[in-house]
């Protein structure tokens, strides 16, 4: 009998990695993240579930509790994972979702094998869910699975939020069961988004396609109001600024910098190996400003830390090729013995390290095509306890809607990413400080803890209930 849970949380990805032990033993503990870190209060008061893939492609585990959640494992096979995650939700809604900057990829298994999925994670919630429970639905992996719940579970409270961009009605048409998907969506009580934007396009969208009928952000449909709204998503601001403050985070910085040479400029990227995120873009700024000699190698130097991602689809496969090249042009031309041009990482790395890198570098290049927030760009604002540092940031990432000191950019615009970069390395410290002052308060307000109790609000759900 699995124990029934008032507040569940549907994701994905299961927040554990599995380690085995020295005597060979299988054993769970959290992977760390953002999304664990807002909602674990939440859901060790309410002796809460979370239900996702464990990872791997065979039988899934049974239940478990870690750390006061309840875990509720979902299998993926194999094809599966082939056909509803890499293809159906990575190769089809990812680029269509991202204004299309790469083209997405359409197949009819793909779509039905993500039915099947979302009907499965459906049916795990309804088993789980105790009569009148929340339960919070994550991301564009799962986006049919508030209507399937709500056929199950009709007294349910169902909240789902999308962590990438909504795209405007022109895009999403192009989808071929784009009816199905939004009725998915429409399942929830409440539609969360990064943007006001996405939450607009959202509702016209249901008016365009399905006739319904809104006010404001409320949609009227079957009888029954489904609210939508923007919910931008944070880090945990105070964990971020501990760890950058940490002894040993500020040596490691020291020591980064006299391992590059102390360089008079460290330009810093840091992101999945993802087309969205622009990598090529700003390689080729660099490229272009050392080619024009308005930047100089052993005075400016640039580390990419591009983590493998996705890497069994195509466009993936691909864009590591583009990336890689583009690196090699660059230190084949402008490297010299000993001092290379561009340091690129193409590697996973602990938080220690990564808060390192923040520390050590003067400018930050967040510089996506499209983005539904962009942590990294809050990450490294939040690591600047010393106000020095720029960050350079570009117009189509969810965070700049908040984060409006940065060095705006517009990405499409190769002579405005390389002014923006240039602005950014030639500000004077004054200037520095004020702008990362003003971004370090917002984020201590508005951190990924108050993400949740927003959204939870807006559901809901009392802080006390
Ligand atoms: P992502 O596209 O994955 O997230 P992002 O928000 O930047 O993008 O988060 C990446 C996270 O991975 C950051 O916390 C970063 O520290 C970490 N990371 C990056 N490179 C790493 C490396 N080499 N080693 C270890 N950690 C690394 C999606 C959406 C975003 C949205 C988030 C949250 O695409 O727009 O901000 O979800 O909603």
């Amino acid at each position: 009998m699995v124990e029934r849970s008032s507040f569940v949380v549907v994701a994905n990805r299961l927040p554990v990695d599995e380690v085995i032990s020295e005597d060979g033993e299988r054993q769970w503990r959290p992977s760390p993240g953002g999304l664990v870190t807002a909602l674990h209060p939440v859901l060790v008061e309410h002796r809460g579930t979370w239900i996702g893939w464990a990872g791997g492609d065979g039988e899934a585990p049974e239940p478990f509790e870690l750390e006061g959640i309840n875990i509720h494992p979902v299998p993926l096979s194999a094809q599966e994972l082939e056909r509803y995650y890499e293809g159906q939700s990575n190769a089809t809604i990812w680029p269509l979702y991202h204004d299309a900057v790469e083209t997405p990829v359409y197949k009819r298994r793909w779509r039905e094998a993500y039915r099947l999925v979302n009907q499965r994670f459906a049916r795990a919630a309804a088993e789980v869910a105790a009569e009148g429970a929340t339960v919070w639905v994550q991301d564009y992996q799962l986006q049919q699975v508030p209507a399937m719940l709500r056929e199950l579970r009709p007294d349910l409270r169902i909240g789902f939020f999308l962590h990438i961009p909504f795209p405007p009605i022109e895009l999403f048409m192009q989808m071929p069961f784009r009816a199905e998907v939004l009725r998915g969506l429409l399942g929830s009580d409440l539609v969360g988004f990064q943007q006001r934007l996405a939450a607009q396009n959202f509702v016209r969208l249901a008016r365009h396609l399905l006739g319904l009928r809104y006010e404001g952000h409320s949609i009227q449909v079957d009888g029954r109001k489904v609210k939508a709204g923007a919910f931008p998503i944070s880090i945990d601001t105070a964990d971020m600024e501990r760890l950058a403050a940490d002894p040993g985070v500020q040596a490691r910085a020291k020591q980064i910098r006299a391992e590059l040479g102390d360089p008079k400029t460290i330009i810093l990227g840091v992101d999945r190996l993802d087309y969205t995120k622009g990598i090529e873009l700003r390689l080729k700024a660099f490229r272009e400003l050392l080619a024009d000699g308005r930047l100089e190698v052993g005075d400016a130097v640039m580390v990419q830390v591009a983590t493998p991602s996705r890497e069994r689809v195509e466009h993936y496969q691909t864009l590591r090729v583009r990336v890689e090249r583009e690196v090699g042009r660059i230190n084949g031309e402008f490297s010299r013995v000993g001092v290379p041009a561009v340091h690129y990482l193409h590697q996973s790395m602990p938080k220690n390290e990564l808060a390192a890198l923040y520390v050590a570098a003067d400018v930050m290049m967040v510089t996506p095509l499209r983005d539904g927030m962009n942590l990294v760009a809050k990450e490294y604002v939040a690591c600047r306890s010393d106000q020095g540092g720029a960050l350079v940031l570009s117009e189509f990432a969810g965070a700049a809607t908040e984060l409006r000191q940065s060095f705006l950019c517009n990405p499409h615009d190769p002579e405005g990413v390389k002014e923006a970069l240039l602005r950014a390395v030639a500000a004077e410290p004054a200037e520095l400080r004020r702008r990362m002052r003003v971004m370090q308060r917002h984020l201590r307000t508005h951190d990924v803890a108050a993400w949740a109790r927003a959204f939870l609000r807006e559901l809901g759900v009392d802080e006390d209930e």
